[in-house]
């Protein structure tokens, strides 16, 4: 596709123009804006994000992007989001993003992603070097429940858990990070795709979290304004019970042992393909439009609690 002039959502981007437009904000918004290192990868790259704070004193949200590689429409709707936070004059949705801090980071497996582009658009795990293959899961390899289930023990599966919790650099220094600032968070928000379902812990039991009702309801308004727009379906429910048993998720870490209040993860467009992955350019703007309006929904909802 041909390279615009500046960043936008038309098309999908490479790592680097994405880099050096995390890196543009901090200089168009010198006074809201910092770059993060939030963590490190097996290849030596940083797993770049931003902080964004409009005033002292907020409770901070957490965006995750890009834990699976080739789910390239999470890392799209969250600079999407990224953006709207920063440009939007809607007064009423300024006012609501105001009264957060965000900490936003569209790529936390950035070996990966990079691997999508030159040799596998499949790709999904990180690029450590096992014995036998390459990477394990990014999204089954963090220090809660580890391996209990829905994770494999195989080095050459799609879900391997690595050979221990926190084996990838990836996982280990972002959850350092994250753990840095788990006072300040009220909710992990991670983007995956595909299947249209917005879902909250645990994955790793069918047994209901301690505030299942608070995600429900929740989760429930959120997919309620996600439709309006285009008319989009999206399920809802804890993953164990809508999707599938997983373990050694970044969520499930989020909520079971940082304790933060409120843990997401959505499942982005489509509902099914033989190729969910790789989801139309044409749809980036839309999904990334009726995204916005549920984590609006979201949000509004849980200020209420
Ligand atoms: N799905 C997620 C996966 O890691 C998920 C589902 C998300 C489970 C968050 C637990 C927490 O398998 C995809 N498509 O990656
Ligand atoms: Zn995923």
């Amino acid at each position: 596709r041909s390279r615009s002039a500046t960043y936008d959502w038309t098309g999908y981007h490479t790592l680097e123009e994405t880099y050096e437009w995390l890196k543009s904000l901090e200089a168009r918004f010198p006074d809201k804006v910092k770059t993060i290192v939030g963590g490190k990868t097996y290849e030596g790259r940083d797993i770049l994000g931003v902080k964004v704070s409009f005033k002292a004193g907020n409770k901070a949200i957490f965006v995750e992007g890009g834990i699976h590689a080739r789910e390239w429409i999470s890392p799209a709707t969250v600079t999407y989001i990224l953006n709207e936070i920063l440009t939007s004059n809607d007064d009423a949705f300024r006012s609501m993003v105001e009264n957060f801090d965000w900490y936003v980071f569209p790529h936390v497996n950035p070996d990966g992603f990079v691997y999508t582009h030159t040799t596998n658009r499949l790709w999904r795990k990180t690029r450590s070097r096992g014995t036998e293959c390459y990477g394990a899961d990014a999204n089954r390899n963090w220090g809660f429940k580890w391996m209990e289930i829905g994770a494999s023990s195989d080095e050459c599966s799609e879900t391997y858990a690595g050979k221990e919790a926190f084996s990838e650099i990836e996982t280990k220094t972002l959850a350092e990070f994250v753990t840095g600032i788990k006072d300040e968070l009220l909710m992990y928000v991670a983007f995956h795709s595909y299947s249209q379902l917005l879902l909250f812990a645990y994955g790793y039991t069918p047994e209901p979290i301690e505030n299942h009702d608070d995600h429900q309801q929740i989760a429930e308004a959120a997919v309620a304004a996600l439709s309006k727009r285009y008319g989009t379906q999206y399920q809802v429910g804890s993953s164990y019970t809508t999707i599938y048993p997983t373990s050694g998720s970044s969520r499930d870490y989020a909520y079971g042992f940082l304790k933060i209040p409120l843990v997401y993860s959505y499942e982005l467009r489509p509902a099914s393909s033989i190729n969910g992955f790789v989801l139309p350019s044409a749809q980036i703007i839309p999904t990334c439009l009726e995204t916005l309006d549920s984590l609006v929904a979201m949000i509004s909802e849980a200020q209420k609690l």
